[in-house]
């Protein structure tokens, strides 16, 4: 057993994010494939690791965590590494956290989520298109944050570049050009440049 075990799957962004972390971090951890596509995130056995039926989930110390924001605060702690200096630091590594959980990746998410993994005769343009709408001023907000302080709190490398980046790096799955936000393209040039810098599928398994 390594120091951490994350539960995931390759196409995974919130458990990406966890990854991310854990390699910058240059932790002693491993993945643990779950068979999300199957369903097995709903069987008892990890239900009862998490009752909200989500991943990712990170054990360590003889500890369950879920939710990514927790997550990412735990590695933080645990190997401190990419967190707060202060409290300051950490509250504002915290706001940028929850900005990405209820305003950017519940955006980015559903839309790749629509594109490629849900049959066309059923993808809805309406909620498509909606969600478009929702990702414009997001990304605007960031390309603004990373123009002015290179990453996306503290002017370094923290676990808000980690949550914010998790659905990034997959590349074209993405159904949206970010052609104009050259700050966003600039930070994830910095990001892919750093050590430990893996993407997606080939940081997370894509079958046991
Ligand atoms: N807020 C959660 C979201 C986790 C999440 O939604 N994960 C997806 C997989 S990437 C999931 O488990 N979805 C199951 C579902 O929506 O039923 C986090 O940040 O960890």
């Amino acid at each position: 057993m390594a120091d951490f075990n994350l539960t995931c799957f390759g196409q995974s962004g919130n458990a990406y994010k966890a990854a991310l972390a854990l390699s910058f971090a240059h932790a002693d951890w491993q993945p643990v494939f779950i068979d999300f596509m199957n369903g097995a995130h709903r069987a008892p056995e990890f239900m009862a690791k998490n009752e909200m039926a989500r991943v990712p989930i990170l054990e360590h110390g003889g500890k369950t965590y879920s939710e990514s924001g927790v997550i990412l605060d735990v590695i933080a702690r645990e190997t401190g590494k990419l967190g707060g200096e202060t409290q300051d630091e950490t509250d504002e590594i915290r706001r940028w956290i929850f900005w990405d959980n209820y305003g950017f990746t519940s955006t980015v998410a559903p839309l790749r989520f629509m594109a490629n993994f849900v049959p066309e005769e059923k993808r809805s343009a309406e909620v498509m298109g909606f969600l478009q709408g929702r990702l414009r001023p997001c990304l605007k907000v960031l390309d603004k944050r990373l123009g002015e302080h290179g990453f996306v709190a503290c002017g370094r490398p923290t676990i808000a570049d980690c949550s914010i980046a998790g659905y990034m790096f997959y590349g074209d799955e993405l159904p949206f050009d970010l052609g104009e936000f050259h700050h966003i393209t600039e930070w994830m040039n910095r990001l892919r440049a750093m050590d430990g810098f893996k993407p997606p599928y080939e940081m997370m398994p894509l079958k046991a």
